[in-house]
């Protein structure tokens, strides 16, 4: 029965990356490899985050142990995870985390091709209270293994192979590009494998949910000040539209692209660059925007064409279903 068919055959997230690379035979299996470590740390994430507030009831973040050394922080713990699981790999080069300051070159004896650009763990203000967070991720190719250089991630979005996400909610969701598409996975506890839940991804065309932080008002531009009083008062007989803001980048990404609608972050009076980071927050979720329908705006240009010249550069950003992305950039048509 193809029900019972369903049940025993499950398609988990290395089937499937294998399953798309092998129409790539230049891949491989090196991204296979690469993603597979991806995956043990977003595992590994995932565990940590679920034992955190238990941690804090019995007396052990924040405080030192019997070691006498103090307990690192999740974040910090996170990002220790993702660098020693991506060079471990031997197919990395060049590591991005939003956690240190300067870029890792990989040893080159553990090199590989590929790039990671990575937040272990966005949104880490809302641990202690138990909404979602996620670790983002974009992967580029680099161009001369001899000869690497921090170029190799200063790229236009548009360069990127691949770019995910996994989010820690109240199940664990792996989100992936490979470029041909987007597919979500979802992390069986019983198995420890993601298994692919939301095949090939859409978002919505236009969406009734506008997802900002309003707090900002303040400060906004003309053009992000008229779409948002647009969403509350619409001028052409339409419902007013839901506002939904969680903080976490990664769970706003999700819904959005789940239900449809806008998320906004734009530039503001005191942030001219707004607050997102370019090379492991924007890039990614513009990747998978457009990959699942939807687009992606800085306010000026197509958030993929924006070319970095630092690896901790911020962006405005305006990403969702397609038809409200070109709303607002019709406003800011407008005002140039
Ligand atoms: P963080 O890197 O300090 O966790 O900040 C990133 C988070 C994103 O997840 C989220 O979209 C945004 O900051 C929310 O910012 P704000 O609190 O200004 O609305
Ligand atoms: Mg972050």
């Amino acid at each position: 029965h193809a029900e019972d068919a369903h049940r025993t055959d499950l398609m988990t997230i290395t089937r499937h990356v294998l399953n798309e690379q092998s129409r790539n035979p230049e891949s491989r299996g090196d991204f296979t490899i690469l993603l597979s470590h991806i995956v043990f740390g977003c595992k590994f994430v995932a565990s940590a985050v679920n034992k955190a507030g238990l941690a804090k009831l019995i007396g052990l973040a924040g405080e030192t142990n019997v070691q006498g050394e103090e307990q690192k922080k999740l974040d910090v713990l996170s990002n220790e995870v993702f660098i020693k699981a991506l060079v471990s790999s031997g197919r990395t080069c060049v590591l991005v985390s939003e956690e240190d300051e300067e870029a890792t070159f990989v040893d080159p004896k553990l090199r590989g091709k590929y790039c990671v650009c990575f937040d272990p763990l966005d949104g880490s203000s809302n641990i202690d209270c138990g909404v979602s967070i996620g670790t983002i991720f974009g992967i580029y190719m680099i161009k001369d293994k001899d000869n690497v250089t921090l170029e190799d991630v200063l790229q236009p979005g548009k360069n990127m192979l691949a770019a995910g996400y996994c989010m820690y909610g109240s199940s664990c969701t792996l989100v992936l590009s490979t470029g041909s598409g987007v597919n979500g996975f979802t992390l069986d506890p019983s198995l420890g494998e993601f298994i692919l839940t939301h095949p090939d991804i859409k978002i919505p065309k236009k969406g009734k949910i506008y997802s900002v932080n309003e707090g900002n008002a303040r400060n906004w531009d003309t053009p992000t000040a008229t779409f948002v009083e647009k969403c509350k008062y619409p001028k052409d007989g339409s419902p007013p539209r839901s506002l939904r803001y969680i903080g976490s980048m990664v769970a706003d990404i999700h819904r959005t692209l789940l239900y449809g609608g806008i998320f906004l972050y734009p530039a503001d009076g005191k942030n001219p660059n707004g607050k997102l980071r370019v090379l492991y927050e924007v890039f990614p979720m513009s990747f998978l925007m457009e990959q699942a329908g939807g687009q992606s705006f800085t306010g000026k240009e197509r958030a993929l064409d924006l070319v970095p010249t630092k690896i901790h550069d911020r962006s405005p950003i305006f990403l969702g279903s397609y038809d409200d992305v070109e709303e607002i950039k019709a406003l800011y048509a407008e005002q140039a």
